[in-house]
């Protein structure tokens, strides 16, 4: 084949596959083959520079040193985003639209890419000038930095002359590989993605943005040329051209589709590789585009929903009280539907009376909602400048609302507990509980059929989940042949949970599914258990003396030792882990152990079991292989040749371990 035609086989190669690896995030190559082709056609193109072209994959990084960036000017202004933070908001953009547009319009929802506004010139084709966005009729020309991004195409599928804006941005594993490097170099650390992108694209030396990892998505043709008529056409064609566009746009009819569209976005950003802030919102059509226009600075139709700092402001409608398993009585905010971190909020946590007064939190307040850290939101307070007057102070319930019972709130807690033990509300949650996932896992024995076969009384207690039967089942409404024999299948199955669930399930006071596994993992059966000494438990690391003694009174309790045995007598194998559990995790474990000398606290078998209990191997001799020496009192020439040994090899992962340090480090395990 002559140079030519090796040559321009070399160039479509190379950008078929960096079409494949930057913009289908689809490599075909890898890069140990695609250098090898990259060297050869650099190697050709030296030899032929008559066959030079700007949109060879070689001329990407190349260009002179520049001082600076010359200015260039956007024909089309480039501004920035009209911001939304909620449903509402949505809602009033919808109806602004609506107002000019008429009912019958479409909006295209994309992901907001967390990067830099960047404008790309194609003549016939062949990219001429790329562009920051500046302040939005004025940029930087940084043309030689953008050409060394993978995913910007030098050239066209077509040779068109048009414009491409989007957002050149660092996906997250670049970024994290610049700042190890920069951690490394001693260098300041770049903050986020989109600082370091920014930081990247200002570079004047465009080798140092090659090794950068910068990428791109295309999202908007700023004139379309009659070429294509709405926003979702624009995108499919940048794609055909050879643009990297972002797979998650989507067409939307009403406020609704784009809320669920926001929802969807806010779950998919913790997945994502790279940072997106949010949903950009378009009306598709560009005749409606025209119609809306500009104001001086933001287009009007398109909005950016900003995923929310985790905090918005709604109507404190009403308060629930609900009693817990435990009698407590928790106030549960009701407020007006809110959309928060993805999610539409309209219950948030007032945790109990304390919060409230220290709140100041009213009936008809407008509250600030927050998330924090995606568990169920709460309520952080009144937003006081709000305030008409009209509010109207929050009473704690003086009676269980659940059977009247007065409440109580015991001296240390903030709590007001309901201290009837049959208190309905009470029962119904230590039965949700038990069946629970994290207890006893039974399948299809959920809140709502607890609740049912309870009101029903036919579950009164957890042991009567082991008496039900297909054709009691069936007498509750809404249960079918094939989920009662499903429930009843579930129930029996549950008999095999082991030990530790067993524990969880019965909600004893303090014992969460932590210690119920260490429980589980110390005593061979619950009988043993029950018998437990405040002291025995105690031993246990992790059982506070607060907690074996909550345990040491529940076993204590006629009732509570019967509802055992009567599950066990229901055929509960409440099995202990303590038996298969691997003990073999301990420092000692495949270590070399030399024992020397006379011990005090326990005697030399018990050290040597403890060590082989853990999976370690006692010798009699001390080598370079000896990973501790362990000795008592007159130790001899052992623990001598070790300290030899130490002396000569300081860097021997040899440990001599006095008596004590030994025990300490068994506590520890
Ligand atoms: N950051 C983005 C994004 C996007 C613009 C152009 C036409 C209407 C607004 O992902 N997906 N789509 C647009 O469309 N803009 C975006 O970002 C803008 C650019 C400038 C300020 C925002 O970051």
């Amino acid at each position: 084949m002559n140079d030519q035609l090796r040559i321009d086989e070399l160039r479509s190669k190379l950008r078929t596959y960096d079409y494949h690896y930057h913009v289908l995030d689809d490599p075909i190559l890898d890069d140990e083959q695609y250098d090898r082709l990259f060297r050869e056609l650099v190697d050709l193109e030296t030899l032929h520079p008559e066959w030079a072209s700007p949109d060879s994959p070689t001329q990407r990084v190349g260009g002179v040193l520049a001082e600076g960036f010359d200015k260039v000017s956007h024909v089309i202004p480039m501004l920035s985003l009209g911001n939304v933070f909620s449903v509402g908001e949505i809602a009033e953009f919808d109806e602004r639209v609506r107002a000019v547009a008429g009912d019958d319009v479409a909006y295209v929802c994309e992901m907001k890419i967390d990067g830099l506004a960047i404008s790309l010139h194609y003549e016939q084709g062949f990219l001429v000038q790329g562009a920051t966005r500046g302040n939005g009729t004025v940029g930087e020309n940084i043309t030689i930095n953008l050409r060394t991004i993978r995913a910007i195409p030098l050239s066209l599928q077509e040779p068109q002359s048009l414009e491409v804006r989007g957002e050149a941005y660092l996906p997250h594993k670049s970024f994290r590989a610049l700042n190890a490097l920069r951690q490394e170099e001693g260098l300041a650390l770049f903050a986020n993605p989109r600082n370091a992108a920014a930081g990247s694209l200002r570079q004047l030396d465009p080798r140092v943005v090659a090794k950068r990892g910068l990428s791109f998505f295309a999202y908007a043709l700023p004139d379309a040329k009659g070429i294509v008529q709405s926003q979702h056409e624009a995108l499919l064609y940048m794609q055909k051209l050879g643009f990297p566009v972002n797979p998650y746009f989507a067409l939307c009819h009403t406020v609704s589709d784009i809320v669920s569209y926001v929802e969807k976005a806010e779950k998919l950003r913790e997945t994502l590789p790279y940072d997106i802030d949010g949903v950009v919102i378009k009306v598709n059509a560009f005749s409606v585009q025209e119609q809306l226009g500009y104001t001086a600075k933001s287009p009007r139709f398109s909005v950016a929903y900003k995923f929310t700092a985790q905090k918005v402001h709604s109507r404190l409608q009403r308060i629930e009280w609900s009693v817990g398993r435990t009698g407590v009585v928790t106030p549960t905010a009701v407020i007006e539907p809110v959309l928060l971190a993805g999610t539409t909020v309209s219950r948030a946590s007032l945790h109990n009376e304390d919060v409230i007064k220290e709140k100041d939190v009213r009936l008809g307040d407008i509250v600030v909602v927050q998330k924090a850290g995606d568990i169920i939101p709460e309520i952080v307070g009144p937003v006081i400048s709000e305030r008409t007057g009209a509010e109207v102070p929050i009473d704690y319930p003086t009676l269980c609302p659940a059977c009247y019972t007065p409440l109580v709130r015991l001296t240390d807690e903030a709590a007001w507990r309901c201290l009837n033990e049959s208190c309905p509300a009470q029962q119904v949650e230590k039965l949700i509980h038990f069946a629970s996932r994290q207890a006893m896992n039974i399948d299809g024995m959920g809140e709502a059929v607890v609740e049912a076969l309870y009101h029903a009384g036919l579950v009164h207690d957890v042991t009567d989940f082991y008496t039900l039967d297909k054709n009691v089942l069936l007498r509750l409404e809404r249960m079918g042949e094939k989920s009662a024999s499903k429930l009843i299948d579930a129930i029996v199955k549950s008999k095999e949970q082991p030990l530790e669930r067993v524990l969880i399930g019965l909600g004893i006071r303090h014992v969460g599914e932590k210690v119920a596994k260490m429980l589980a993992a110390t005593f061979s059966s619950m009988d043993v258990l029950m018998q437990a000494s405040q002291s025995e438990l105690q031993a246990i690391s992790d059982v506070g003396p607060k907690m074996a003694q909550s345990i040491v009174q529940y076993f204590a309790h006629e009732a509570n030792r019967e509802r055992v045995m009567r599950l066990q007598a229901l055929g509960l194998t409440m099995k202990s882990t303590a038996l298969e559990q691997n003990l073999y995790d301990g420092p000692f474990t495949a270590k070399t152990v030399v024992v020397t000398g006379t011990f005090t606290a326990m005697t030399r078998q018990d050290v040597v079991s403890q060590i082989e209990q853990q999976g370690g191997k006692v010798s009699s001799s001390v080598s370079k292989k000896t990973d501790y020496v362990i000795y008592g009192q007159d130790a001899g020439s052992k623990l001598t040749k070790a300290q030899q040994l130490l002396r000569d090899l300081p860097d021997l992962s040899l440990h001599i371990l006095t008596e004590s340090e030994f025990l300490t480090m068994l506590k520890e395990k």
